[in-house]
């Protein structure tokens, strides 16, 4: 019988090629190409309806067996495969749990950043909050709220920069302690590190550099707390031993104005060919002073009711005499070979 003769043909060549698989996708296509709906198989059963009414029993038995012993080799094939394919991913995939990791990099703190968290911390400690503000600053709070007007000296052309009609960069932190007065009455207790800009460049002087500024206002306070509390931030940064001096001094925002200085932490005052003080036995390290009432007035706080202290310090200029940094502008060069040395 010719039908016959072509189950078996058919079914012998999809045997054939199901055995010839190499991987699972080759088996998938063997399926398709001879168990899909176009495959030789797929239309024999579609024409059993055709043939004479004798050979359909046959005919369709046949072909049922046929495609079930091919269904049987694919889906034993496809096993094989599968797992042969598995145990390939399994080695290639693998991972050596022993071999040395990738070493990760160390990072380094900026020395300024160092002596800047130091005396913050030390502040937050105290019961101080960190006050932040923006660095393009308006006329009237980096100068006119501080009592310096126009036409002042410290405004001048040599010192700001100055941006769009009215904007500078802000020479200090200041303006940052004036918007906090102006958003809260005293007590105040705030410490201010921040960027500041003026137009100098040489090797002590960039034209970015970092100020950390803090403000006290409240009932009572003295020179006295302000001397008490400068001593307890120095002895913090440069170490339990190391006494203090104030000497007098001006700012057009505070009055009276101090400088205070700390004794040399390296020699104490005894080497005259100290390389830290140079035999000055003093380091100078920030500026001071009471509040000027006419600030304290100019932001609604009653002068005769409250009394602040205030202060100003470079965590460049410090960072550089406590390491020893002989040139400023390595600072900002970010060089990692100049601060993994920290
Ligand atoms: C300094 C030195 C002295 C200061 C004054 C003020 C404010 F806003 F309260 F008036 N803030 N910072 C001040 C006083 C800053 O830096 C060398």
């Amino acid at each position: 019988m010719e039908a016959l003769e072509r189950i078996r043909k058919l079914k012998s060549q999809a045997l054939e090629d199901v055995a010839r698989a190499r991987s699972t996708a080759e088996a998938e296509e063997a399926r398709i190409r001879h168990l899909g709906r176009s495959s030789g198989l797929a239309g024999m059963r579609r024409s059993i309806g055709t043939l004479p009414p004798d050979e359909r029993r046959e005919i369709g038995r046949e072909v049922n067996l046929a495609v079930r012993e091919v269904e049987s080799a694919l889906r034993e094939r496809l096993a094989e495969l599968a797992g042969a394919e598995l145990e390939e991913r399994l080695r290639e995939e693998a991972v050596d749990v022993t071999l040395p990791g990738v070493p990760y990099p160390k990072g380094h703190l900026h020395p300024t950043q160092r002596i800047i968290d130091e005396v913050v911390d030390f502040f937050v400690g105290l019961g101080y909050r960190v006050a932040e503000g923006p660095e393009v600053e308006t006329d009237y709070y980096n100068f006119t709220a501080l009592n310096i007007p126009p036409g002042h000296p410290a405004r001048s052309m040599q010192d700001t920069f100055f941006l769009d009609e009215g904007l500078v960069l802000r020479t200090h932190t200041s303006p940052v302690q004036v918007r906090t007065m102006l958003s809260q009455e005293p007590p105040v207790y705030v410490v201010v590190p921040g960027r500041v800009y003026r137009r100098d460049s040489d090797p002590t002087h960039t034209p970015m550099f970092h100020q950390i500024e803090g403000l006290a206002v409240d009932r009572g306070l003295s020179l006295a707390h302000l001397k008490g509390t400068l001593a307890a931030m120095a002895r913090h940064v440069f170490g339990e031993g190391v006494g203090i001096r104030l000497r007098p001094s001006y700012f057009q925002f505070t009055e009276p104005s101090v400088e205070l200085d700390v004794s040399c932490f390296v020699c104490g005052g005894a080497d005259p060919d100290c390389r830290v003080c140079k035999g000055a036995g003093w380091l100078e390290m920030l500026g001071a002073g009471m509040v000027d009432p006419a600030v304290l007035e100019e932001v609604g706080y009653d002068s005769e009711e409250y009394t602040g202290f205030a202060f100003g310090m470079g965590p460049d200029r410090m960072a550089m005499v406590k390491y020893g940094i002989p040139d400023l502008r390595l600072f900002f060069e970010g060089d990692l070979r100049f601060l993994r040395q920290f």
